[in-house]
């Protein structure tokens, strides 16, 4: 399998760096091959104890260096302190940091982390316990219930073998590093805390991991990962940094003995550049995680679950919850880079209609700019007063717009240029800005750029006015699409000052479908003999440019310089896993400072956070009291509070697909849910069978998006028969299922629970899944099994339960006939995608799914219970308007069966005007009932109900129930 995959992979990369804008970068000839010091680390000094002393929440210890600096990756510091918190019951914080506080640390206004209980009697009763040797200083974490209190996080390394790294790219100065001390120094930190051997780790992100959604630890000497944070615009390489930095992971452990497991989170809060390497020293019993940074401080929290569920609803707690999304999110998406102008994008709309394929939201994409510049649109392709009328038709018909907001913002290019924009920002002051002090100008689509400095006071109120004029000048968007905001750049690093502004326009010619640039790919499997040039079995697309193959490939790794003395903010000695090596490649350069002198360096990672933050804020000011609807690229963790998330710039290819299920339960433990893939794929061209299944998929998932590449085959689902009616099928089970989804994302917004799960996040004891991400969870009742692959009429999927849990199909009610613990092959024509309903579920949906969430909304309500073999069902909807902020009148109605009898209990002040017309019971027993009352009154009317026996299903309908009131049914 992976000999096939490998040459698939590395053929991918090509398209992929060949449809890269950083192509066309300035050249320079930066530190190619240059090799660093090979200093061994181990040869640093650790730490050891000072004085420590109690407080009430914890502990503060003072630590000096315990020997003579060894200044790797530039200047150890001497003195650090460590103060320990207990901050809630299941929430351990320990933070070291260099007593002076001059290293960098995420501002409270950036992420606001909740603060602890302050409970004195924490230290005796919390979850988690902290331990510490004192020369060297070195810490571990445990469970107080343990009683063998085994270590959860263990840095007592110091005395294992020292591992050899292997260079991932030769001439890498980090094969030296294969020591364990603890290292802090202004530019290198080094903290590693030993696993058990193969352990299971989730997260650390953000990525696309060859390994699956489990993460790879390595085996004997070898280093199973490398997950560098530092943001980055790259379309979507396997195992290499990408858009967002989450240092947040779940390890998962079980007992083989007692057959029960317990899982735990740690997360570092910082925003330093980092690899954390998972890896297993040879002949050790021990794996490793290994954190290094070049910058910031060691600042981690340790999540005590024991679920993982409660893991990633801790970390939410800490971090926060995700914003609430207005209902009309979770309709259908449609979007592409390549609508030339306003009918075109248009006549989607209709298309869409006529095919009467649910489109819930238009988008456009940066075509709609004038001069690619943002807050603009092009006078003769998209004018304002056409696009003004376009969305007021949307509006009318209770459908919504989103455009594109790209990061860099257009410097005028000589004096009779227009561009209120940049003008307005400069006045206000809210530019990056040059180490000298002077205006920072990077090069985006527009040209010679420059980049909102979210630090500076006046910022946030340029972007609301930004926001406001367009939305007023013929944009009257309903959300906000925020990309390229890694930032990308162009230039590596500056484009430098007084440049030749008119010269700097980016020639549309690098846009992908121009020559140079053709969209020439197909997924895996496809057969041009067959299905002819176009890709379509049915009907038409027509491919714009002829064939064409391009021969560029590889990226440069600038590698960093040796340690010397100050600060080095162009290249910290160590040097990052950056798969684009030098840091200030194709994003603002780390020499870039911020109003309150902050470094580019030190922030990078946060550009993306910020602009949601203050895009989020602006939408509220915008329209008040209506819940803000933002996607957004590069993320951090919190950004959830602010956005969702889409997985960027995938291919259309069927590994991407498979690869988008763990992208989405990465973003769940990220506490940023509501996420999803470009559907059919982003780049390359994407063919019936793909984007049949594809479309499938995603409507199973939160955020549901159809987006393409410029110039790739047209794949709006209307294009082929077969993906219309695939599409039908499943937005129609989707819209039913609203109430469900929307009260996943009540739960997560109120309590951090994730929406979508891994099917060992319900079945947390049964090892055999925890590995599994071709298949996952929407939330606690439905199991998706998608088709992953080409050409097939079946899929194997698990069924979790190990035989206790009775797994009933969406569509025909019928029990499965699982194999315990193993793959069942079921059938999966095109067109259909398995969903699997657990047992002990009620669901409430709407009975009559529409064409826009607001009309499906006015349906009434039908209730689907799934009963245990006890008889035993149980669930809650939670119902509000639907897009209202919080705190605004809700409603929870909380279901319930036993043997031959259920009940509807509402709580809370909305009223809830549609009724309940519909209620199917399944495994209501064998035998036909006489006697079914509603409220207690006996159901008279034998035409309102029927029995089956084999599926043991008993429904009712022509019901007329009111939600407001309890309810109950009784069958006898
Ligand atoms: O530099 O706006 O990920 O969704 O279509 C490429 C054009 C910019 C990258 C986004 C993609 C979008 C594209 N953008």
């Amino acid at each position: 399998m992976l000999a096939i995959l490998i040459p698939v992979l590395l053929f991918l990369r090509v398209i992929a760096v060949a449809a890269d804008p950083s192509d066309f970068r300035q050249e320079t000839n930066f530190d190619e091959g240059r090799t660093g010091p090979s200093l061994n680390v181990s040869s640093c000094p650790g730490y050891a104890v000072v004085s420590e002393r109690q407080t009430n929440q914890g502990l503060v210890v003072q630590l000096s260096l315990a020997g003579e600096a060894c200044n790797a990756f530039g200047h150890d510091i001497a003195n650090l302190t460590v103060e320990v918190t207990y901050e809630t019951a299941t929430i351990l914080h320990v933070n070291i940091y260099d007593s002076a506080k001059i290293q960098f640390t995420v501002p409270q206004d950036v992420v606001s982390l909740s603060v602890g209980e302050n409970d004195p009697t924490l230290k005796d009763r919390s979850d988690l316990e902290f331990h510490h040797d004192s020369n060297p200083f070195e810490f571990w974490i445990s469970r107080r219930s343990d009683p063998d209190r085994l270590p959860l996080f263990d840095t007592r390394t110091k005395s294992l073998p020292p591992t050899p790294i292997p260079p991932v790219i030769p001439g890498d100065n980090t094969t030296a590093l294969d020591g364990f001390p603890l290292v802090f120094e202004d530019q290198y930190l080094q903290l590693t805390s030993a696993l058990p051997l193969d352990a299971n780790i989730y997260g650390l992100g953000e990525v696309l991991a060859s390994s699956g959604f489990r993460r790879d630890v390595g085996t004997n000497g070898g280093v199973g990962t490398i997950q560098t944070m530092w943001a980055r615009d790259s379309p979507d390489p396997i195992d290499e940094n990408i858009y967002g930095s989450h240092p947040i992971y779940l390890e998962h452990r079980y007992d083989a003995q007692t057959r029960r497991s317990k899982s735990h989170g740690v997360f570092h809060f910082g925003a330093a550049g980092s690899d954390v390497l998972l890896l297993t020293p040879p002949v050790s019993n021990t794996s490793l995680i290994q954190y290094r940074m070049v910058g910031g401080t060691l600042d981690f929290y340790f999540f005590s679950g024991p679920s993982p569920q409660k893991v990633i609803e801790q970390y939410g707690e800490l971090v926060g919850r995700p914003t609430w999304q207005p209902a009309w999110g979770f309709g259908f998406h449609l979007c592409r880079w390549g609508y030339a102008d306003v009918n075109e994008t248009r006549q989607q709309v209709a298309k869409m209609r006529e095919a009467n394929i649910p489109l819930e939201v238009m988008w456009n994409d940066i075509d709609l700019y004038h001069a690619l510049r943002d807050f603009t649109t092009d006078p003769v392709s998209f004018p304002a007063d056409q696009m003004e009328a376009f969305i007021s038709d949307l509006t009318a018909n209770q459908q919504h717009y989103i455009p594109i907001v790209d990061a860099a913002i257009a410097k005028l290019v000589n004096a009779s240029d227009v561009y209120d924009p940049y003008t307005r920002g400069s006045e206000l002051d809210v530019w990056m800005t040059n180490p000298d002090g002077s205006e920072y100008l990077g090069q985006m689509w527009p040209g010679y750029t420059v980049f909102p400095d979210w630090f500076a006071n006046n910022t946030r109120g340029f972007w609301t006015e930004a926001l406001r004029n367009w939305s007023t000048a013929g944009v009257n968007y309903s959300g906000i699409w925020l990309d390229v905001n890694e930032p990308s750049s162009f230039c590596i690093g500056s484009c430098g000052t007084g440049a030749n502004l008119t010269a700097a326009t980016i020639p549309t010619m690098f846009f992908p479908g121009t020559p140079g640039n053709l969209v020439t790919e197909y997924p895996e499997g496809y057969n041009a003999t067959i299905w002819g040039p176009s890709g379509n079995i049915t009907i038409n697309g027509t491919l714009t440019f002829g064939n064409h193959s391009f021969g560029r490939l590889h990226k440069k790794r600038g590698l960093g310089a040796a340690a010397e003395p100050g600060v080095n903010l162009d290249s910290p000695p160590y040097s990052l896993h950056n798969a684009d090596g030098f840091l200030s490649t194709h994003t603002v350069s780390t020499n870039a400072t911020h109003a309150n002198g902050a470094v580019e360096l030190d922030t990078h990672n946060l550009w993306g956070l910020m602009e949601e933050k203050a895009t989020h804020l602006s939408l509220l000011e915008l329209r008040p009291g209506k819940r803000p609807f933002m996607i957004s690229r590069s993320t951090f963790p919190s950004s959830g509070r602010w956005t969702g998330h889409w997985l960027g710039d995938n291919i259309s290819k069927w590994q991407y697909m498979y690869l988008s299920i763990q992208g989405v339960l990465q973003f769940q433990l990220f506490q940023i849910p509501f996420v999803g893939a470009d559907t059919c794929g982003f780049q390359g061209n994407t063919d019936e069978e793909l984007c049949n299944r594809w479309m499938q998929l995603s409507a199973f998932m939160p955020f549901y998006r159809n987006h393409n590449v410029r110039s790739a085959l047209s794949q709006e689902p209307y294009r082929w028969d077969s993906v219309a009616n695939a599409s039908r099928t499943a937005i129609s089970i989707r819209y039913s299922m609203l109430p469900y989804w929307y009260t996943l994302f009540a739960n997560a917004s109120m309590r951090g629970t994730p929406p979508i799960r891994a099917l060992f996040f319900e079945f947390p004891d049964e090892p055999e899944l925890f590995t599994v991400d071709r298949q996952y969870m929407i939330g606690r009742d439905l199991l998706v099994t998608p088709v992953l692959t080409p050409n097939v009429s079946t899929v194997d999927g698990i069924f979790p339960g190990q035989g206790r849990v009775k797994w009933r199909d969406w569509y025909t009610h019928a029990v499965v006939d699982a194999a315990i613990s193993q793959n069942t092959t079921l059938d999966a024509p095109l067109g259909h995608i398995n969903v699997h309903i657990r047992d002990g579920s009620a669901l409430l949906l709407y009975d009559s799914p529409a064409y826009t969430i607001a009309e499906t909304r006015q349906s009434p309500f039908a209730l689907l219970v799934a009963q245990a073999s006890d008889g035993y069902a149980f669930g809650t909807a939670y119902l509000d308007d639907g897009e209202s902020v919080q705190p605004t009148p809700n409603t929870t109605l909380t279901m319930k069966a036993r043997k031959g009898e259920l009940t509807i209990r509402p709580q809370g002040d909305f009223d809830v005007q549609q009724r309940l017309v519909k209620i199917t019971v399944l495994g209501a027993g064998r035998t036909r009932p006489t006697d079914i009352r509603v409220n207690g009154k006996p159901l008279r009317n034998s035409s309102n109900w029927q029995f089956d026996s084999g599926l043991e299903r008993l429904v009712i309908s022509g019901l007329s129930l009111d939600l407001n009131a309890p309810i109950s049914l009784t069958w006898q």
